[in-house]
């Protein structure tokens, strides 16, 4: 007998088939209930996520908790987090076709989607621990991150739309709340929700007590609460991209909101530089730990490389929004005028994107939820070791922000550091 529950519970491998079963996205996909093998496979902080095999394939089930799981009951949180989820799937993932998982079906009140599942993906932050490597992961991501700002911002979509998707988003108060507080503000202070590597004590006190890098803080924060210039995935760090050797695809886009384009940028940087610093304390194994950190770095820069090119490229072929100045540019003869304002926005873009990859990069090592690559450093002295010098970047990059010309120079920068002392 079919389960159909009009109240919300959170799903079990063990009740899943049953619950799910009258839904013909699934047993299309899945073949018979009789076959169905459900395994848990979520890792992340939040959510319920179920990998689902049946006869025919596989599909992921995701569901929202009443809580945040890393804390547990303790921390409550509504389940609408699977409804924003839905409506930047639905929305980034036309913006860049391809490159997020496809969406079956959609429940709101069990707060749970169904989605492609991805296969051989893994976790980039899992590839980036094993030293994989990719072909083409860091032009899929420039582009994406192209697509999907350029596309979601007043650059290109029409400003009743554009307003109505900012009104939208606007109510992921809770999600957007915990960027505010946990990367802008806890690891900027003593807050019973941080941690770090034991051995960090001095470092963590060097950060509270840094009025130039509070400023920074304080500053991306406004940065990122104010400017709503395009809609954000909003938490992209390497555990929210899957790679294979040849697909990349972009998940997990439940801290979706409007907000600065570099957001994005720069939290995917931040945590390719943070995965940079943990290659020395890695396991080696048959991975040349030196040679895939200068992977690692050559991965950030063609994400940036590949980011402005085709930012620039749509820049020419789909500026049709109010932003873009083609009225009182191309309109009026001035071609010219219009490559400024492009050199301008990348200009502005480039500066947000090391602002906030330097802020990601404190709170990976100073807050609560903290970079897995670091993580997999098993030795807590060698660890601690990474992590200072990945703070050292992290600071010269929010501090220095304006200050860096190309990505070469932060690049530099990141070996620099990394050749300093040994642990
Ligand atoms: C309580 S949620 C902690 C972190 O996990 C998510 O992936 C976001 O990065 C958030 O900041
Ligand atoms: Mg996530």
């Amino acid at each position: 007998m079919l389960e159909r529950l009009p109240a919300y519970r959170p799903l079990t491998g063990a009740d899943l088939p049953l619950r799910l079963a009258h839904r013909s996205e699934m047993t299309d996909a899945l073949g018979p209930i009789t076959g169905w093998r459900v395994r848990e496979i979520g890792d992340g902080n939040l959510n319920l996520v179920f990998v689902v095999e049946g006869a025919r394939g596989a599909l992921i089930v995701k569901q929202a908790l009443p809580y945040a799981r890393v804390v547990g009951e303790g921390w409550p949180l509504s389940l609408a987090r699977a409804t924003f989820e839905f409506h930047a799937l639905t929305r980034l993932g036309a913006r860049d076709p391809g490159r997020m998982p496809k969406v079956l079906a959609f429940d709101e009140t069990q707060a749970l989607i169904v989605m492609e599942h991805l296969t051989p993906h893994l976790i980039l932050r899992r590839g980036l621990i094993a030293g994989e490597c990719y072909g083409d992961l860091g032009r899929h991501l420039g582009h994406y991150l192209a697509r999907t700002l350029f596309r979601g911002s007043d650059l290109h979509l029409g400003p009743a739309q554009r307003k109505a998707d900012t009104a939208l988003f606007c109510a992921n108060v809770e999600l957007t709340g915990i960027t505010e507080d946990l990367v802008f503000t806890d690891p900027f202070l003593d807050h019973p929700r941080n941690r770090h590597t034991p051995g960090l004590e001095r470092e963590a006190a060097h950060v509270r007590a840094d009025r130039a890098l509070k400023l920074a803080a304080c500053e991306m924060k406004a940065r990122f609460a104010t400017r709503s210039e395009t809609l954000l995935h909003g938490d992209l760090h390497t555990g929210s991209v899957m790679a294979s050797a040849t697909d990349t695809r972009v998940i997990d886009p439940e801290f979706a909101v409007y907000g600065p384009m570099g957001f994005d940028v720069g939290a995917l940087l931040g945590n390719l530089f943070l995965a940079f610093f943990a290659q020395p304390g890695l396991p080696t194994g048959s991975v040349d730990r030196a040679a895939y950190g200068a992977f690692i770095l050559d991965l950030a820069a063609t994400v940036w490389a590949s980011f402005t090119e085709e930012f620039s490229a749509l820049w020419h072929s789909e500026r049709v929004g109010m932003l873009g100045g083609r009225d009182v540019f191309e309109e009026q003869g001035d071609p010219r005028g219009a490559d400024l304002l492009l050199k301008a926005r990348l200009g502005e873009i480039w500066q947000d994107t090391l602002g906030f990859a330097g802020i990601e990069m404190h709170r990976r090592i100073l807050g609560l939820a903290h970079a897995a690559e670091l993580e997999a450093v098993a030795d807590e002295r060698v660890r601690a070791a990474c992590e200072r010098r990945a703070l050292k970047a992290g600071r010269a990059l929010a501090v220095g922000r304006t200050g860096f010309a190309r990505m070469a120079d932060v690049c530099a920068l990141m070996l620099d550091l990394a050749g300093g002392a040994r642990p």
